[in-house]
Protein backbone atom coordinates (compact mmCIF):
# COMPACT_ATOMS: atom_id res chain seq x y z
CA UNK A 1 0.00 0.00 0.00
CA UNK A 2 1.45 3.29 -0.65
CA UNK A 3 2.51 5.92 1.88
CA UNK A 4 1.00 8.44 -0.29
CA UNK A 5 -2.64 9.05 0.57
CA UNK A 6 -3.08 10.51 -3.00
CA UNK A 7 -1.42 7.79 -4.57
CA UNK A 8 -3.24 5.56 -2.74
CA UNK A 9 -6.62 6.85 -3.60
CA UNK A 10 -5.54 6.73 -7.26
CA UNK A 11 -4.51 2.68 -6.40
CA UNK A 12 -7.84 2.19 -4.95
CA UNK A 13 -10.21 3.68 -7.38
CA UNK A 14 -7.80 1.60 -10.21
CA UNK A 15 -8.79 -1.69 -8.36
CA UNK A 16 -12.68 -0.58 -7.51
CA UNK A 17 -13.25 -0.11 -10.99
CA UNK A 18 -11.27 -2.70 -12.59
CA UNK A 19 -9.33 -0.43 -14.84
CA UNK A 20 -6.03 -2.39 -15.59
CA UNK A 21 -3.08 -0.65 -14.64
CA UNK A 22 0.31 -0.70 -13.48
CA UNK A 23 1.65 0.97 -10.50
CA UNK A 24 5.72 2.18 -10.40
CA UNK A 25 6.89 4.00 -7.10
CA UNK A 26 9.55 6.47 -7.57
CA UNK A 27 12.13 8.14 -5.14
CA UNK A 28 10.57 11.59 -5.93
CA UNK A 29 7.43 13.23 -6.95
CA UNK A 30 8.49 15.34 -9.61
CA UNK A 31 8.40 13.70 -12.77
CA UNK A 32 4.53 14.78 -13.16
CA UNK A 33 3.28 17.64 -14.51
CA UNK A 34 2.14 19.12 -11.40
CA UNK A 35 5.57 18.08 -9.57
CA UNK A 36 3.30 16.25 -7.22
CA UNK A 37 2.58 12.47 -6.99
CA UNK A 38 1.05 10.87 -8.42
CA UNK A 39 0.49 11.23 -12.35
CA UNK A 40 -0.43 8.85 -14.96
CA UNK A 41 0.53 7.92 -18.56
CA UNK A 42 -2.06 6.86 -20.68
CA UNK A 43 -2.46 6.96 -24.30
CA UNK A 44 0.61 8.87 -24.71
CA UNK A 45 -0.36 11.09 -22.69
CA UNK A 46 0.51 12.41 -19.05
CA UNK A 47 -1.76 13.50 -16.32
CA UNK A 48 -1.49 14.62 -12.84
CA UNK A 49 -3.34 15.50 -9.86
CA UNK A 50 -5.60 12.21 -8.66
CA UNK A 51 -8.93 14.04 -8.94
CA UNK A 52 -8.52 14.85 -12.39
CA UNK A 53 -7.04 11.49 -13.25
CA UNK A 54 -9.94 9.67 -11.38
CA UNK A 55 -12.48 12.19 -13.41
CA UNK A 56 -10.40 11.79 -16.98
CA UNK A 57 -10.75 8.03 -16.58
CA UNK A 58 -14.15 7.77 -14.96
CA UNK A 59 -15.20 9.48 -18.34
CA UNK A 60 -12.95 7.38 -20.69
CA UNK A 61 -13.35 3.90 -19.44
CA UNK A 62 -17.09 4.49 -18.60
CA UNK A 63 -16.77 3.13 -14.77
CA UNK A 64 -17.98 5.97 -12.30
CA UNK A 65 -18.13 4.08 -8.79
CA UNK A 66 -20.14 6.99 -7.34
CA UNK A 67 -23.38 6.25 -10.27
CA UNK A 68 -25.35 5.51 -8.08
CA UNK A 69 -24.93 8.80 -5.66
CA UNK A 70 -28.01 11.60 -5.44
CA UNK A 71 -27.38 15.22 -6.20
CA UNK A 72 -27.17 15.39 -2.45
CA UNK A 73 -24.82 12.61 -1.37
CA UNK A 74 -22.06 13.98 -4.49
CA UNK A 75 -22.25 17.34 -2.22
CA UNK A 76 -21.67 15.63 0.60
CA UNK A 77 -18.83 13.25 -1.02
CA UNK A 78 -17.08 16.58 -2.09
CA UNK A 79 -17.08 17.96 1.25
CA UNK A 80 -15.85 14.84 2.91
CA UNK A 81 -13.03 14.87 0.23
CA UNK A 82 -12.23 18.47 1.01
CA UNK A 83 -12.18 17.99 4.55
CA UNK A 84 -9.60 14.57 3.99
CA UNK A 85 -7.48 16.22 1.55
CA UNK A 86 -7.60 19.76 2.17
CA UNK A 87 -7.44 19.60 6.03
CA UNK A 88 -6.47 16.41 7.94
CA UNK A 89 -3.96 15.57 4.86
CA UNK A 90 -2.20 18.36 6.09
CA UNK A 91 -2.29 17.18 9.99
CA UNK A 92 -0.15 13.97 8.83
CA UNK A 93 1.81 15.84 6.63
CA UNK A 94 2.91 17.30 10.09
CA UNK A 95 3.46 14.32 12.33
CA UNK A 96 5.37 12.56 9.62
CA UNK A 97 8.06 15.77 8.82
CA UNK A 98 8.16 17.55 12.08
CA UNK A 99 8.25 15.34 14.81
CA UNK A 100 11.91 14.22 15.51
CA UNK A 101 11.10 10.59 16.26
CA UNK A 102 9.58 10.25 12.66
CA UNK A 103 12.94 11.23 10.95
CA UNK A 104 14.30 7.93 10.86
CA UNK A 105 11.17 5.80 10.13
CA UNK A 106 10.68 8.69 6.89
CA UNK A 107 14.53 7.95 5.77
CA UNK A 108 13.63 4.43 5.98
CA UNK A 109 10.48 4.38 3.95
CA UNK A 110 9.24 7.09 1.93
CA UNK A 111 13.42 8.15 1.29
CA UNK A 112 13.95 4.29 1.16
CA UNK A 113 14.28 4.19 -2.50
CA UNK A 114 17.42 6.78 -2.80
CA UNK A 115 21.01 5.66 -2.15
CA UNK A 116 21.34 5.13 1.49
CA UNK A 117 24.06 8.06 1.93
CA UNK A 118 21.89 10.89 0.17
CA UNK A 119 18.92 10.32 2.29
CA UNK A 120 19.61 12.86 5.20
CA UNK A 121 20.49 15.57 3.01
CA UNK A 122 17.70 14.92 0.62
CA UNK A 123 15.29 14.56 3.61
CA UNK A 124 16.68 18.08 5.48
CA UNK A 125 16.30 19.57 1.74
CA UNK A 126 12.62 17.99 1.64
CA UNK A 127 11.55 19.11 5.15
CA UNK A 128 12.59 22.62 4.11
CA UNK A 129 10.00 22.19 1.25
CA UNK A 130 7.26 20.79 3.37
CA UNK A 131 7.86 23.08 6.20
CA UNK A 132 7.11 26.13 3.84
CA UNK A 133 3.80 24.05 2.60
CA UNK A 134 2.58 23.78 5.98
CA UNK A 135 3.24 27.55 6.63
CA UNK A 136 1.76 28.46 3.55
CA UNK A 137 -1.14 26.21 4.15
CA UNK A 138 -1.34 27.27 7.74
CA UNK A 139 -1.81 24.09 9.56
CA UNK A 140 2.40 24.04 9.89
CA UNK A 141 1.54 27.59 12.14
CA UNK A 142 0.07 25.77 14.74
CA UNK A 143 0.98 23.92 17.89
CA UNK A 144 1.10 19.98 17.88
CA UNK A 145 -1.64 20.27 21.04
CA UNK A 146 -3.67 22.39 18.49
CA UNK A 147 -3.17 20.45 15.32
CA UNK A 148 -3.99 17.12 16.98
CA UNK A 149 -7.02 19.18 18.29
CA UNK A 150 -8.27 19.64 14.76
CA UNK A 151 -7.24 16.21 13.62
CA UNK A 152 -9.79 14.51 16.30
CA UNK A 153 -12.39 17.29 15.50
CA UNK A 154 -11.94 15.60 11.16
CA UNK A 155 -11.70 12.26 12.70
CA UNK A 156 -14.92 12.61 14.54
CA UNK A 157 -16.56 13.72 12.16
CA UNK A 158 -15.35 11.07 9.31
CA UNK A 159 -16.36 8.31 12.06
CA UNK A 160 -19.68 9.93 12.98
CA UNK A 161 -20.46 10.00 9.33
CA UNK A 162 -19.98 6.07 8.87
CA UNK A 163 -21.43 5.53 11.48
CA UNK A 164 -22.32 1.66 12.34
CA UNK A 165 -22.65 1.62 8.11
CA UNK A 166 -20.27 -0.62 5.99
CA UNK A 167 -19.67 2.43 3.56
CA UNK A 168 -20.30 5.94 3.24
CA UNK A 169 -23.12 5.53 0.94
CA UNK A 170 -24.80 2.09 1.58
CA UNK A 171 -24.21 -1.53 0.64
CA UNK A 172 -21.59 -0.81 -1.99
CA UNK A 173 -18.31 1.91 -2.00
CA UNK A 174 -17.96 4.68 -3.61
CA UNK A 175 -14.93 6.85 -4.21
CA UNK A 176 -15.48 8.44 -0.83
CA UNK A 177 -14.56 5.03 0.89
CA UNK A 178 -11.38 5.10 -1.28
CA UNK A 179 -10.57 8.75 -0.59
CA UNK A 180 -11.13 7.98 3.33
CA UNK A 181 -9.32 4.93 3.57
CA UNK A 182 -6.75 6.32 1.54
CA UNK A 183 -5.67 9.04 4.77
CA UNK A 184 -6.75 6.77 7.46
CA UNK A 185 -5.11 3.92 6.39
CA UNK A 186 -2.00 5.86 5.88
CA UNK A 187 -2.45 6.75 9.59
CA UNK A 188 -3.02 3.62 10.91
CA UNK A 189 -0.50 1.25 9.88
CA UNK A 190 2.61 2.39 9.01
CA UNK A 191 5.13 3.02 12.04
CA UNK A 192 5.03 6.72 12.51
CA UNK A 193 4.39 8.58 15.39
CA UNK A 194 0.98 10.27 15.09
CA UNK A 195 -1.65 11.15 18.04
CA UNK A 196 -4.27 10.11 15.46
CA UNK A 197 -3.46 6.68 15.53
CA UNK A 198 -5.14 6.23 18.85
CA UNK A 199 -7.90 9.15 17.67
CA UNK A 200 -8.31 5.93 14.71
CA UNK A 201 -7.55 2.75 17.06
CA UNK A 202 -10.05 4.13 19.93
CA UNK A 203 -13.42 3.60 17.36
CA UNK A 204 -13.60 0.46 16.50
CA UNK A 205 -16.02 1.25 13.69
CA UNK A 206 -13.41 2.78 11.64
CA UNK A 207 -11.05 0.18 12.43
CA UNK A 208 -13.52 -2.15 10.74
CA UNK A 209 -14.18 0.16 7.91
CA UNK A 210 -10.50 0.02 7.42
CA UNK A 211 -9.95 -3.61 7.62
CA UNK A 212 -13.01 -4.30 5.24
CA UNK A 213 -12.01 -1.62 2.62
CA UNK A 214 -8.08 -3.89 2.92
CA UNK A 215 -9.69 -7.51 2.70
CA UNK A 216 -11.62 -6.34 -0.22
CA UNK A 217 -8.89 -3.95 -2.48
CA UNK A 218 -5.79 -5.03 -1.08
CA UNK A 219 -6.60 -8.82 0.46
N1 LIG B 1 -4.14 17.48 -5.17
C1 LIG B 1 -3.07 16.55 -5.45
C2 LIG B 1 -2.17 16.41 -4.23
C3 LIG B 1 -0.97 15.52 -4.49
C4 LIG B 1 0.08 15.60 -3.39
O1 LIG B 1 0.08 16.49 -2.53
N2 LIG B 1 1.01 14.66 -3.44
C5 LIG B 1 2.11 14.65 -2.49
C6 LIG B 1 2.43 13.21 -2.08
S1 LIG B 1 1.15 12.56 -1.03
C7 LIG B 1 3.36 15.20 -3.16
O2 LIG B 1 3.68 14.86 -4.29
N3 LIG B 1 4.09 16.05 -2.43
C8 LIG B 1 5.37 16.52 -2.85
C9 LIG B 1 5.44 18.01 -2.93
O3 LIG B 1 4.42 18.68 -2.71
O4 LIG B 1 6.53 18.49 -3.22
C10 LIG B 1 -3.68 15.21 -5.87
O5 LIG B 1 -4.85 14.95 -5.55
O6 LIG B 1 -3.01 14.43 -6.57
Amino acid sequence: MSLSPFCLKLDAFLRMTGIPHEAITTPAPFGGPKRKAPWIEHDGRTLGDSSFIIADLTERFGVDPDRGLSPAQRGQALAIQRLVEENLYWAMVHDRWRRPENALPMRKTILGGLPAPLRPLVQAMARRGVVAQLNGHGMGRHADAEIAAIARRDIEAISAMLGDGAWFFGDEPTLTDAVVFSLLANIHYPAFASPMKAMVAERPALVAFLERFRARFYP
